[in-house]
Order: C-alpha cells, then structure tokens, then sequence
C-alpha cells in the first residue's frame, strides 16, 4: 500500500521539478537554476531507481480519487505564478516521501534527511526563481515613453503632472526630486504608487532605495554614484526592480552583469535640466543597445522631432522631464511622443483587393 503513496509523490516531485527547470531554462535562461533544480531530479530518480517495477505494479491512475480534482485545477495566469504553484507541488511531495521514509515498513528508498535536504534546497530555488520570473515579466513592460517627475521643472503640482501624463500615454513613470526633504519626497512617491499600482504602468524612484521600498515603487533607479547595485539587491524583496544611469558600453554591460532591470543611455542632448551631465550620442546608444540585452533607455533633451531618430537607434524608451512635465499641455505632449512609438512598429501589408 506504500508503494502507491510513493509512486504519487514521486510522480508529483519529478513533474513539478520539470516544470521549473524548464521556466528556469527556456523562459528566463538560468543556466545556474535550471542545473540546480536537474541535480534534485536527478537525485530522485537514482534514489528509487531500483523500486521502478514495485511502484509501477502498485500504479492505480484510473482508480485514484483525487485525479478529477486534480485535473480540475484553475489556469496559474503568469510565469512567477506558475514558479509558485508547483514550487509548493514538489514541496509538499517530498514532505510526503521524507514522512513515508521513516516509517520502517516502506520500501527501500533515500534517507528522510537527504529528502529533507532537496526540500530545502526547492524553498531557496523558488525565492529566486519566482524573483527572476517577476522581473522578467516586469521587463517586458519597460518600452515606450518614460516620464520622470522632477517637481522642480513640473509647471504644477506633481501628481496632477503624472496623472495627465498617465493619461497621455506615459509606460514608465520615475519621481526625481533633488530639493525636497525626503518626508515630502515620500508624500509624492505614495500617490504616485498610488496611481501607478496595478495598471501596468511601472513606477521608479531616482536615487533613494529607501523612498522605494517605503512607498511601493516597482524599482529605484541608480546612478554611477549612487548605492550600488549589489547593494542594493542585498536589501531590496524579490521581484524589486533596479535601472541603472550608464554613459557607455562598458558601464553598460557592467550594469547588466551586476543584474540591472534596464539600463539609461545619455545624455544624447544638451539639457537644461540636469546638470554635469556626460554626454553621449545616437551612435553610443546603438552600441549600447547591440552589446546588452535588457532594455534600453535614452535620456538628455529628448523632444518631438528627435525621438523618430532615438528610435530608430535602437532605444526600447525615451526619458523625458522638460518634453512633458513643463509644458503647457502635459497631456497633449505625452500623447504625441508616446505615438511615435507605434509609429515604429511594422505596418501590416494592406490586403490584397480580388
Ligand atoms: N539624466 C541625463 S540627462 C537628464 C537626466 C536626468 C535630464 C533629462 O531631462 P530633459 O528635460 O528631458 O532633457
Ligand atoms: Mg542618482
């Protein structure tokens, strides 16, 4: 009677690994994990190899009670989702093999403290793995039109500035405020995660990984100066996503490596804006764009009639403050320069007339 309890659960662990490896492998391209969650699978199926023919022999799919239920479990909805749901599978497997394993009468298979060890290993496995899938579903939002509320340069109140931006079509949304205390900074961050939550809309705090985390911003974004990036990954919960300012390649795939959610290119223009800024140019931001393969941001006195040749080098978004925040119609100019972005995308071929 064991052996079917074993079979189940064994079933249950090596599917639901399965599946993990293969998210870490082909959807988000973790060599490290996917190896991790492989050498578990593996450890399995040697460690019960020699029960294959008493478990297949006590195998009663048909007659299992629970199949219906099973079977009749809702759609997961996305990938960190899907990470989670068999995570806890193949957890609550192995719970049921180690149980199993101390019970003397059961058949011979791994001792109750390697299972253990496998179990704990998938708790750590998932933390990541469901981090990684999260911002990697994240990055898939980072395109398009990217305002940065500097309340400095906003020709009225902040948050009246990005709801029309909003409105206008803005895809990313970051708070960048060099002269306020931190107390009103954090107001301003609050309503804009506010407005920003659950809309698709990506919202960033420049510089303080405090003021993100404490106002439940999507993600800080970084300067060459600021808090480094590994720092930050060390404080920050999964899932939290990091931007990082770069002037040339090299910071560039720096940025990358060091695990950056997407990286600024500029400053491409001259700028009022901002100053000592390093400047760069549509050149840089190609070989920038070719050398990383998160998404690209590009950032420095980015206007109506400069944008078509921005993207026509390459940048998945274009920062903008004085293009959007400071003009009269803030709406007006978010939506012009957000539609120059589905005037990139390929027209379909018209049909053709019989
Ligand atoms: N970083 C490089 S240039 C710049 C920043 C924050 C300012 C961009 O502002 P604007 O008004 O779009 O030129
Ligand atoms: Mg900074």
């Amino acid at each position: 009677m064991h052996e079917r309890l074993l079979d189940a659960n064994l079933n249950r662990a090596s599917e639901g690994l399965r599946v993990l490896e293969d998210v870490a492998r082909f959807a988000v391209s973790s060599k490290e994990i996917s190896s991790r969650i492989a050498d578990i699978r593996h450890f399995l199926r040697i460690a019960y190899s020699e029960q294959t023919a008493a478990l297949l022999s006590a195998r009663d799919a048909t007659g299992d009670p629970g199949a219906i239920t099973e079977e009749q479990q809702s759609r997961t909805g996305s990938m960190p989702t899907l990470v989670t749901v068999n995570a806890k599978r193949v957890e609550e497997a192995l719970r049921s093999l180690e149980e199993m394993s101390k019970i003397k009468s059961v058949i011979h298979g791994p001792a109750a403290k390697d299972l253990k060890k496998c179990r704990f290993e998938l708790y750590d496995i998932e933390k990541i793995l469901f981090g990684i899938c999260l911002r990697a579903e994240n990055r898939l939002k980072l395109k398009g039109l990217y305002v940065i509320i500097d309340p400095s340069v906003c020709v009225g109140d902040p948050i009246k500035i990005t709801t029309l931006a909003i409105e206008g079509g803005a895809k990313v949304i970051q708070l960048r405020d060099k002269a306020n205390e931190k107390g009103a900074q954090l107001v301003i961050a609050r309503a804009i995660a506010k407005l920003t939550k659950g809309s698709g809309i990506l919202f960033f705090v420049n510089d303080h990984l405090d003021l993100a985390l404490s106002s439940g911003a999507d993600g800080v974004h970084v300067g060459q100066k600021d808090m480094p990036l590994a720092e930050v990954r060390k404080i920050a919960p999964v899932g939290f996503m990091v931007g990082v300012s770069t002037n040339n390649v090299s910071e560039a795939k720096q940025a990358e490596a060091d695990g950056a959610d997407y990286v600024s290119v500029g400053r491409l223009f001259p700028t009022t804006s901002k100053h000592d800024t390093r400047p760069a140019d549509l050149t840089r931001l190609q070989e920038i764009k070719r050398a990383v393969s998160v998404p690209v941001a590009a950032i420095g006195g980015i206007n109506e009639s400069n944008l078509p040749s921005v993207l026509k080098h390459g940048a998945d978004m274009a920062a903008v403050i004085s293009a959007v925040v400071s003009q009269k119609d803030v709406r007006g100019s978010a939506a012009k320069l957000a539609g120059m972005f589905k005037k990139e995308l390929p027209k379909p071929k018209p049909i053709p007339s019989v």
